[in-house]
C-alpha cells in the first residue's frame, strides 16, 4: 500500500480557453480521494497549490500567459519534489498540461538525487513539443515535453539548471495530432512514438510491455502524464480539444492495469479536465476510474498474463 499526495493545481493559463482550473474541484467531488482510500491507501489531500508571483521573468510574444505558467510550474516543481522525497506518490490534479513543466521536474530531480533513471508515459492526443518559435498558438499546453527535453529556446525564459529527460526516455502513446514542425522535432530528439496506428497494428498491450520492459531494465522511475484527449471523446467529453479517433474505455484501463503490475510508477499527472465542457461528471468519472485501476482495482484477483 502506498502513501499518496494529492496535489490540486488549478491552471487554465496553459491552455487558450478558461475552465480547466476547476478540474481538481471536479476530480475530488468524482471522488479520487475515497476511492483510493478504498483500496487500502493512506490518502493526503494538500489541497491546490498556490502560485508566487513571477516577477523575474518578462513576458514573452510566443509564450502567452508565461509568468502564470511559471508561477505555477514553479510552485509545482518544489511540492512534487517534496512528496516524492518522503517517499509519497505525488498525483497532480490538473489543471492543464503546461502543469508537466512542474511536475516532471520535480521528479527529475527527486530521480537525480537517488540515481535512478526517469522515464515518462505521455498519454496524449498531443506530442505537446512545441517551443515558443514553432507554436501554432502560442499556448504553453502545447510545450511540456520540449521544455522538459531541454529544447534550447526555453533556457533564457524559464530558469535554469534543472535536471532535464532524455528524449529517449519519453514514450508518447495515443498521439494523433502534431503540428508540422513538432513532427520535426520528436523525430530530431528521438522521442518513442506509439501513434494511433501503432496501437492498431500492434496492439496497446504489447506496446506497453515492450514500454515497461525498458523502464524495469534500468531500474527506472515512470511518471505518467495522463491528458484526458488521450481517450476518445465519447467516453472523455471534457476537454478543450477533442481529437476523434482516442483510446478506448478498455485500452486506458488496461494501460493502468498492467502500469498496477509493473510497480513501476512514481508519480501520475491527471491533466486537460474541463469540467465546464464535460457531460454531467462523465470525464471527471473516467478518469477516477483509471486511476483506481492504476492503485490496484480489478477484475480478478490475478496479474496481466504474458501472451
Ligand atoms: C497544438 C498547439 C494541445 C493539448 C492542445 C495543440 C496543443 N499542438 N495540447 N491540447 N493538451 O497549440 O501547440
Ligand atoms: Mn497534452
Ligand atoms: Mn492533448
Ligand atoms: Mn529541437
Amino acid at each position: 500500500m502506498k502513501t499518496i499526495t494529492l496535489i490540486g493545481a488549478p491552471i487554465e493559463e496553459g491552455s487558450g480557453r478558461r475552465g480547466a482550473a476547476m478540474g481538481p474541484t471536479a476530480l475530488r467531488i468524482a471522488g479520487i480521494d475515497t476511492v483510493l482510500a478504498e483500496l487500502g491507501h493512506a490518502v493526503r489531500d494538500e489541497g491546490d497549490i498556490r502560485p508566487l508571483p513571477v516577477r523575474d521573468l518578462a513576458n514573452h510574444p510566443g509564450a502567452n500567459n508565461l509568468q502564470a505558467v511559471a508561477a505555477f510550474a514553479r510552485a509545482l516543481d518544489d511540492a512534487v519534489y517534496d512528496a516524492a522525497r518522503k517517499g509519497h506518490f505525488p498525483i497532480i490534479l490538473g489543471g492543464d498540461h503546461a502543469l508537466s513543466m512542474g511536475s516532471v521536474s520535480g521528479m527529475a530531480r527527486h530521480a537525480r538525487e537517488i540515481d535512478r533513471p526517469l522515464f515518462v508515459l505521455w498519454l496524449d492526443a498531443h506530442a505537446d513539443f512545441n517551443s515558443p518559435t514553432t507554436s501554432p498558438s502560442g499556448n504553453m499546453h502545447g510545450m511540456p515535453v520540449a521544455f522538459f527535453c531541454g529544447e534550447a529556446e526555453f533556457a533564457p525564459i524559464l530558469a535554469s539548471d534543472r535536471p532535464l529527460v532524455d528524449p529517449k526516455r519519453v514514450y508518447q502513446v495515443g498521439i494523433r495530432s502534431v503540428d508540422a514542425r513538432e513532427r520535426e522535432e520528436i523525430a530530431e530528439h528521438g522521442v518513442n512514438v506509439y501513434d494511433m496506428r501503432a496501437i492498431d497494428e500492434m496492439g496497446m498491450a504489447s506496446i506497453m510491455r515492450q514500454i515497461l520492459d525498458e523502464v524495469r531494465a534500468v531500474n527506472g522511475l515512470l511518471h505518467v502524464s495522463l491528458d484526458v484527449d488521450f481517450m476518445d471523446p465519447e467516453i472523455a467529453p471534457g476537454v478543450g480539444t477533442t481529437v476523434p479517433g482516442g483510446a478506448t474505455f478498455r485500452e486506458a484501463h488496461l494501460i493502468m492495469e498492467m502500469l498496477c503490475d509493473s510497480g513501476l510508477v512514481s508519480s501520475l499527472d491527471v491533466v486537460e479536465l474541463n469540467p465546464f465542457l464535460d457531460d454531467r461528471g462523465k470525464s471527471a468519472r473516467v478518469l477516477v476510474e483509471l486511476t483506481a485501476s492504476l492503485f490496484g482495482r480489478r477484475i480478478l484477483d490475478r496479474p496481466t498474463r504474458s501472451a
